[in-house]
């Protein structure tokens, strides 16, 4: 049920804490991090280093992230290290890994605005990744056209030429049913698909039974608007596709971004300026984690940790040997707490207890860990749970360093602030604690950890700080200080030459998973969750500003629905899924469809969404199914009728 926390805003956190009977305390930073020690070199004494798992900060620079997965490799030796990435784009580098032989986005932000058809599918960049619709609208005004695909009309969809409004968890049946249309019609790239592809037979197969009238029953979306998107994205000159959540929360993720690469690889939409595939990565360095090697199958550069010459290279430069295996992926970590496996947990500025779904089930298991270690700029609802809480200075403003943007850009932050007294910067507070397990390392400047990581990652070789700077960023790949890489990818597919075109481009063999949770006559609602502008994620970080468009958590839910159940906008009323149930306030929202609802998740502590959603996870990337819960709603017919308390709509 709801939680009786208030939505105050959170404090910065300015003291360590450590747990005394029960309660966390405050505590000297000689404590702390001595506390911190002994929890894990107890673990590791007692269970291996595989019971040891690290989550990293995607807010934090790629130096914080090189080191904390440094300390997992060589203090701990374990790989188990993940970040938020594997809630939101794991599936979109696993796609593209699988396709391009690596998970980078394919263009840049300046193709947007030189192209001739955008399409934005499963994303809602006007309040999730403003900047970047910034340069759509630039490429809208210079005259593309603009399709979204998305079950809600938001409100980048009332910029398009047109909107796919499709039923959620169809987006396999949309993109088959448009490259069944593209080859029915003779509009396929024949050049590119010899060249730079593999398996077209096998998908023209596959597709086959997709015509456009089978696509609309399943999808919703009307033929003719299939048709009108199939020819316009084969016929463009240049065309940008890209997508976000929409298509990387679900149960079968890994599988809707082939899809989605599919009609690339059948148009020849990739490896040309103006012309690409574009995943918007979501937190402000979750590209730049990944990279750094803060994920459980790749060192630094995307390098497979299933490689030996490439451990063998790290091995020479950190003195230590590498697990030879992948480590657990975030998901993974937190079944292996289930069953006992996992023992030790550091936590650096990540709030899982609110944004992993099924909210119990992830306290049962943080509850079970023998030591749980929070690092993060507020007391989160996660560090109510630790051992140990150690307070950091902010990356984004309180530390130099750099981060890495969804177009592949390296970009130089400086601090501008001091971190209130007691707050210790993220990647000291790491090698305090690496120092008392036996590792004395040294980083006086971020750029020393940068320049370790340039001499192990062939990708990021060419960028040093003082180039950094002089360029305003640069995209990876740059193998040398004196040259530059195009800003688009895999041109390579198009050469005339097959030793230069080298891997070719396999199309990806995927059927149509629907949603796990099930519609039916108890649970006839789809909900599916997501973001609005003014707020960020779990709320730690906005909950304390106010602003009159911020109006808490709403059920924002059709008028056709609304009008059906008798429900006024701003009554309260009860949403349950097979898991749990919350009250909130409706919105009747007129750009909704009918049998569908939406939450967020930003208001935890007024209403906890994840009591709702499923632990339905991609079993490739381990992505959860965040995007589609089956629910039902009721009216709450007096508030004195809830048998818990009811949060106002303000
Ligand atoms: N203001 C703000 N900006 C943010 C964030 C924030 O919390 N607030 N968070 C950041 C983070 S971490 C991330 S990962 C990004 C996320 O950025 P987005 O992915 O753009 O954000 P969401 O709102 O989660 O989901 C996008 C859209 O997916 C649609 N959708 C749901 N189900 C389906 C489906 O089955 N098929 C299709 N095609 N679409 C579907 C939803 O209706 C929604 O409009 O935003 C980043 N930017
Ligand atoms: N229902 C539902 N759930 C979802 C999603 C959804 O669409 N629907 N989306 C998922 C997605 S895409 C994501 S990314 C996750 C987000 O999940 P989380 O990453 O767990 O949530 P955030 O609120 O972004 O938490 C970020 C934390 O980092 C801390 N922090 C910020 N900067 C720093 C720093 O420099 N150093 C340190 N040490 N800490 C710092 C903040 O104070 C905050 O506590 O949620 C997922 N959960
Ligand atoms: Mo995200």
């Amino acid at each position: 049920m709801r939680s009786d926390r208030t939505s105050t805003p959170y404090e910065r956190l300015t003291r360590p804490l450590v747990r005394e009977g029960g309660e966390l305390r405050p505590a000297s930073w000689e404590e702390a991090l001595d506390r911190a020690a002994a929890g894990f070199t107890a673990a590791v004494r007692d269970h291996g280093p595989n019971a040891f798992g690290m989550l990293s900060c995607a807010r934090a620079t790629n130096e914080m992230n090189f080191v904390a997965q440094k300390f997992t490799r060589v203090v701990i030796g374990t790989n188990n290290v993940d970040s938020c990435n594997r809630t939101c784009h794991a599936p979109s580098v696993a796609g593209l890994s699988a396709a391009f032989g690596s998970g980078g986005g394919t263009s840049s932000y300046s193709d947007v605005e030189d192209t001739d058809l955008i399409i934005v599918w499963g994303g809602n960049p006007r309040f999730a990744h403003p900047i970047f619709f910034q340069h759509v609208l630039k490429g809208v005004h210079r005259g593309a056209r603009l399709y979204v695909v998305d079950p809600r009309r938001t409100s980048s969809a009332q910029w398009a030429d047109r909107w796919l409004g499709l039923n959620v968890g169809t987006d396999i049946p949309l993109a088959h049913a448009i490259g069944r249309e593209i080859i029915h019609a003779g509009l396929a790239n024949e050049t590119f698909i010899r060249r730079g592809t593999t398996g077209f037979e096998e998908y023209r197969e596959l597709v086959e039974p997709w015509t456009l009238a089978a696509a609309e029953a399943e999808t919703g979306v009307p033929a003719e608007a299939i048709r009108e998107l199939a020819h316009a994205y084969a016929q463009a000159e240049r065309a940008q596709l890209s997508w976000t959540l929409g298509i990387t929360e679900h149960h079968n993720a890994t599988d809707n971004v082939r899809a989605l690469i599919n009609l690339a690889l059948l148009t020849g939409h990739v490896g040309r300026h103006g012309s690409g595939l574009q995943p918007l990565r979501g937190q402000n360095n979750v590209q730049g984690g990944g990279d750094m090697g803060a994920i459980p199958d790749r060192l630094a550069g995307f390098q497979d940790i299933l490689d030996p010459q490439v451990r063998a290279r790290f091995e020479g430069v950190w003195d230590t040997s590498i697990q030879p295996r992948r480590g657990k992926t975030l998901t993974q970590m937190f079944e292996a707490m289930d069953e006992g496996e996992l023992k030790a947990l550091y936590v650096i500025g990540e709030n899982p207890v609110q944004s992993e779904p099924e909210t119990n089930k992830t306290v049962r298991r943080l509850r079970s860990l023998d030591h749980l270690v929070v690092q993060d700029i507020f007391l989160t609802r996660t560090a109510e749970y630790a051992d140990v809480v150690l307070p950091a200075s902010a990356s984004w403003c309180e530390s130099d360093g750099t981060f890495t943007n969804s177009e592949r850009r390296v970009q130089l932050v400086r601090k501008a602030l001091d971190p209130p007294p007691g707050a210790r910067d993220d990647i000291h507070i790491l090698c305090d604690i690496a120092e008392r397990m036996g590792h004395p390392w040294s980083y006086p400047t971020a750029e020393e950890v940068w320049d370790e990581l340039r001499s192990l990652s062939p990708i990021h070789r060419g960028m040093s700080y003082r180039r950094l700077e002089e360029l305003h960023g640069i995209q990876w790949p740059c193998y040398s200080e004196d040259t530059l890489e195009p800003g688009y990818l895999h041109a390579r597919l198009w050469s005339e030459d097959p030793a230069e075109r080298g891997e070719p481009a396999p199309f990806g063999l995927v059927g149509h998973s629907p949603p796990v949770d099930l519609l039916d006559d108890d649970y006839p609602f789809r909900l599916t969750t997501g973001r609005r502008l003014d707020d960020y994620n779990t709320g730690v970080q906005t909950s304390g500003f106010s602003s009159p468009l911020r109006r808490g958590e709403l059920l924002d839910i059709s008028p056709e629905d609304a009008r059906r159940l008798g429900i006024a906008d701003g009554e309260v009323v009860r949403v349950a899924s097979r898991r749990g149930s919350v009250l909130v306030p409706a919105s009747i929202t007129p750009s909704m469809r009918e049998g569908l609802v939406f939450m967020t998740f930003h208001f935890p502590d007024q209403v906890d969404t994840q009591l709702l959603t499923i632990d339905a996870t991609d079993p490739i990337a381990g992505t959860a199914e965040y995007k589609a819960a089956a629910v039902s709603i009721t009216k709450v017919a007096r508030p004195a009728d809830a048998d818990d308390p009811v949060p106002a709509a303000s």
